[in-house]
C-alpha cells in the first residue's frame, strides 16, 4: 500500500492513461455534383453553367454537356459538402433565373 503502482499498475502510479495528443487529420467526406438531363434547357446555357460555375474550359464543358444529354446525367466535379452544396445552389439558382428546368444534385462518393 505504500507504492501506488502496485494497486494501479501505471507508470505514474495512479493508473491514468497518458496518451500522446495526435493531430486530427481525418479526411472529410466528398460529394459528386451531378447534372441531370432535361428536354428544355438549351445546350448553350448548360455549357455556360459548366464554364462559369465549375471552371471548365469550353471544350470540356461541351463534352460534359453532351454526356449529360446522351446518358441522362454527368459529373461536374467532386467537392467537400459545403462547396458541393454551394455549386448545386448556384446551378439551380441560375437555371431558375432563366426559367430553365435544369436540375443538379449531389451524392456522397
Ligand atoms: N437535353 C437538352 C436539349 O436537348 C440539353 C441539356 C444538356 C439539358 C444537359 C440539360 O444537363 C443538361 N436542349
Amino acid at each position: 500500500m505504500s507504492d501506488h503502482s502496485d494497486q494501479h499498475g501505471g507508470d505514474e502510479g495512479f493508473g491514468y492513461a497518458v496518451e500522446e495528443a495526435r493531430p486530427k487529420l481525418k479526411k472529410p467526406p466528398l460529394y459528386r455534383v451531378v447534372l441531370l438531363n432535361d428536354d428544355y434547357t438549351p445546350m448553350e446555357f448548360v455549357v455556360q453553367v459548366l464554364q462559369s460555375i465549375f471552371g471548365m474550359d469550353r471544350s470540356t464543358a461541351t463534352r460534359i454537356m453532351l454526356e449529360v444529354h446522351t446518358k441522362g446525367k454527368g459529373i461536374c466535379g467532386v467537392y467537400t459538402f459545403e462547396i458541393a452544396e454551394t455549386k448545386v445552389a448556384q446551378v439551380v439558382g441560375l437555371a431558375e433565373q432563366h426559367q430553365h428546368p435544369l436540375l443538379c444534385t449531389m451524392e456522397e462518393t
